[in-house]
């Protein structure tokens, strides 16, 4: 058989037919009486699948044979979103599939809008690994994506008079053709019990008996390169009752306590925490985090095991990337293997972990930093709480010596923090297990250096690097604007920029050619049009498609200042309004001004700020002397697939954070490639992209990240009356006077600008952000200084390709050369 499987699927429209035929048949067990579109999207994924797992069953043999390098890329989210397309175009072949689709009478786009988007993630981190993927995939660079499956994603969600409703989100419901469960990859995973030393030639040896045993089971998901065979491996743990465990209980006769146990472990998988940037706290989460890290260390291990190299060999054929804090019992999972079971001294297994391990810190705010408590923590995991004070012990040991008597130094560096509620600082852990650790964008690395991890740095700056993020173009460009993929490959004269963003650069003179002007626009007319229909369909929302098309989408957070986006839109709303009917065309562009985002269920200023958006836009849609000038929408459910269909038709959008709070974002990149001019502040990734597409053809305002502190103090000591500009008082008094309804719920949200200090600026920066907005207005008037701008955006947007970004992770961090597999074909 063997022999039989070395020949590949053959390319032609007659072979993909009969593909995707044999899966209607043989897959689906379906006949032509109750056929439906779903089902042709479920054949079609079988029959692009059977070539993917061609690829990818290649892929880790060569690497394999190769003897190279590998790096895990250990998180608890990816949000991968929809594959079918992704696949077709990264496989080369969506044009032979559409042509194959439409003989069969099927439009492949309608297909395409079956698919369930998988959303095992909450925003930036998810998406930034799944671009990761893509990159890590078409760059052939030897990687594993490790996480969870869970049965629940981030919730969908509802609008319900104006506020936010949360359903689940049972994405498996239509089952998952991308997924290859693997039976036999099975791994034990223990919680609770306890500890024993036990003394062995002189050396003592410690047992850990877990009094929990469940079992992760791993579910593949390809993830193909663009033009080119290699294919990773996406793997994702499922938890599992172990049938040895609850063999005690069936055989004590207590049949229903053997199933509840049973249940009680499937429940380990089966939901995604949808915080983003506040810490739960909760056991459950724990547990989660422990079963990706062990099941993912034991699969790496078993892997190593077969190559017969001795342990300290391991940071030669291995990397492991921490996505953030999330996975960091990584570290401590690994020392405790190789100390306890592998029976290492400590000193060689700490080498072996150090010189393997890299983290990523996503977030600077306080209230996201992961610290467990240690009676959670010990609990669940008695032995690697031991681990921990023992790593703590050494570590500090290390500090007096080298700084005597400091003991700010050595309570702000312990893993261990003191107070009534002891608790382990999981970025303290993470950055001393690690050789390297990084921010992801140049301002946000800069202050981890200068103010979180401050001493940290100091004490061993070499190991602290920046990795600007990015973003994949083979999604975010060539699958979300077919429209223009097609203009910059008549641009390019290839369609050779998918691989190399750079190039791009050196057709900038196209910025001043009318006909090109005119093209760029129609597309992007074509994709405003787009979602118009989305629009009306969700919304029930008429826009008027030559408005400007103001879009702001992202989590909804104090600190990304949605509030200041719609106080804005208030303000617009007044002065219309006061504005005598004639001429207000001539003041005033046409806006049609979007919001997107979930807020975490707990989170109530978040989701009094979606309340209030709705509250306005309800007036502002309705109020028959505004018309067309100002439309407000809140688009419901934003994810992945939704993205796809918002950036791409956006003119404006808005990053608008506090300077210093967004660590880097990533759909700022997104709408720049896609020829959207930016309102932002100078915070995160924006630093970076005012510097490569220029700060003329950007809206820039705000404070600086060093001028924030001291205007919050300014603020802590007056009436918000005396530094609120009396544009932004008039706001504040109309929605307290109750003209969009409401009021009880309003004025909650209004204290937290009002009477809580507003650390988040916004009073200070909205009458700078007010002139911004005048200056997008002037500029909108000119369609053709617009568009020049637009281009320019999209050309110079380079940099922030996530093949730039990987290719920097592999030299810099991991030490990775590149393996591509020979192409059959
Ligand atoms: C423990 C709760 C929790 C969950 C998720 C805390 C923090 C997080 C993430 C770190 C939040 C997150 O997604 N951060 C975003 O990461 C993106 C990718 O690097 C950045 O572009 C965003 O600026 C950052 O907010």
């Amino acid at each position: 058989i063997w022999k039989l499987m070395e020949k590949y699927l053959p390319n032609s429209k007659e072979a993909i037919q009969s593909s995707v035929v044999n899966h209607v048949e043989y897959t689906l067990a379906k006949t032509r009486f109750d056929f439906t579109l779903l089902h042709c999207y479920q054949a079609v994924s079988h029959s692009v699948r059977d070539r993917l797992i061609e690829a990818f069953n290649d892929t880790y043999q060569y690497f394999n044979n190769k003897d190279v390098k590998y790096v895990y890329y250990l998180s608890l989210e990816y949000l991968i979103g929809r594959c079918l397309q992704n696949a077709l175009v990264n496989l080369e072949l969506e044009g032979q599939y559409k042509e194959a689709m439409l003989d069969m009478g099927y439009n492949l786009e309608s297909v395409y809008e079956q698919e369930v988007d998988p959303a095992l993630g909450n925003g930036g981190l998810g998406r930034l690994a799944a671009c990761f993927l893509d990159s890590m995939a078409t760059l052939n660079y030897p990687a594993w994506g490790y996480g969870l499956r869970y049965s629940y994603g981030i919730f969908r969600q509802q609008i319900k008079d104006g506020y936010q409703v949360e359903v689940p989100d049972y994405w498996l419901d239509r089952g998952n053709p991308w997924e290859i469960e693997r039976l036999d990859v099975n791994y034990q995973i223990k919680f609770y019990g306890s500890i024993t030393k036990k003394v062995e030639d002189g050396k003592e040896r410690t047992i850990w008996e877990g009094s929990e045993i469940i079992v992760a089971r791993a579910y593949d998901n390809p993830i193909p390169g663009y033009n080119t065979f290699n294919t990773i491996n996406l793997r994702l743990w499922r938890s599992l009752p172990s049938s040895e465990f609850d063999f005690k209980s069936f055989n004590q006769g207590d049949y229903f306590k053997a199933l509840e146990s049973r249940q009680r472990a499937e429940f380990i998988t089966s939901v995604l925490y949808p915080n983003d940037s506040t810490y739960a706290g909760k056991e459950l989460r724990l547990k989660q985090q422990y079963l990706l890290v062990s099941a993912t260390i034991q699969d790496a291990i078993r892997r190593f095991k077969k190559k017969r190299k001795e342990w300290k060999e391991w940071p030669k054929y291995n990397a492991l990337q921490l996505n953030d804090t999330h996975p960091a019992l990584a570290i401590v999972e690994l020392m405790r293997i190789l100390t306890d079971i592998e029976g290492l001294e400590y000193e060689e297994a700490w080498e072996v972990v150090y010189n393997s391990f890299a983290y990523t810190n996503h977030t600077i705010l306080p209230e996201a930093l992961e610290k467990w408590g240690v009676e959670l923590l010990g609990n669940l995991l008695p032995r690697h709480l031991e681990i921990i004070y023992n790593i703590n012990h050494i570590f500090l040991e290390k500090i007096s010596r080298k700084y005597p008597n400091d003991w700010r130094k050595l309570s702000t560096l312990s893993l261990v923090e003191e107070g009534t509620h002891k608790t382990i600082r999981m970025a303290n852990l993470s950055i001393v297990g690690s050789h390297a650790v990084n921010g992801v964008a140049a301002l946000h690395s800069q202050l981890l250096t200068t103010n979180l991890f401050k001493d940290f740095y100091e004490l061993r700056p070499a190991k602290f690097q920046n990795k600007t993020n990015g973003v994949t173009p083979r999604r975010w460009i060539r699958c979300a604007n077919p429209g223009l993929s097609a203009l910059l490959n008549d641009v390019v004269g290839s369609d050779d920029w998918i691989l190399d963003m750079d190039i791009l650069k050196n057709f900038q003179k196209i910025a001043d050619d009318p006909a090109i002007q005119n093209r760029w626009m129609q597309v992007k007319r074509q994709n405003k049009e787009k979602l118009y229909w989305w629009v009306k369909e969700r919304c029930g929302v008429d826009l008027n498609i030559d408005s400007l098309f103001d879009i702001q989408v992202k989590r909804i957070h104090e600190y990304k200042r949605q509030l200041m986006n719609i106080l804005y839109v208030i303000r617009r709303y007044l002065d219309i309004k006061k504005t005598p009917a004639e001429e207000r065309r001539k003041l005033f562009v046409p806006r049609s001004i979007m919001f997107g985002g979930k807020a975490a269920p707990g989170y109530i200023t978040a989701k009094r700020i979606i309340r209030l958006v709705n509250a306005v836009s309800q007036k502002v849609n309705n109020d028959q002397e505004v018309g067309d000038l100002l439309k407000v929408v809140f688009l419901p459910n934003y994810n992945v697939s939704n993205a796809q269909v918002i950036i791409p038709a956006s003119e404006l959008s808005q990053h608008i954070s506090t300077a210093g709070l967004e660590a880097s974002g990533t759909s700022n990149m997104k709408f720049v490639m896609n020829g959207c001019l930016i309102i932002g502040t100078m915070d995160g990734a924006n630093v970076e992209i005012a510097e490569e597409v220029g700060e003329e053809n950007m809206f820039i305002f705000g404070a600086r990240v060093e001028q924030v502190e001291e205007l919050r103090n300014k603020m802590r000591n007056s009436n918000y009356r005396d530094y609120f500009g009396p544009r932004l008082t008039e706001v504040c008094d109309a929605i307290s006077s109750d003209l969009f309804g409401y009021k009880y719920d309003l004025d909650a949200l209004l204290d937290t600008i009002r009477n809580k200090n507003d650390y988040y600026i916004l009073g200070a920066d909205f009458e700078s952000y007010c002139e911004a907005q005048q200056r997008v207005d002037n500029l909108y008037r000119n369609k053709s200084e617009w568009t020049k701008k637009s281009i320019l955006n999209s050309l110079r947007s380079g940099k922030f390709s996530s093949d730039r970004t990987i290719r920097q992770y592999a030299e810099e961090i991991w030490d990775l050369e590149p393996c591509e597999i020979p192409n059959p074909s």
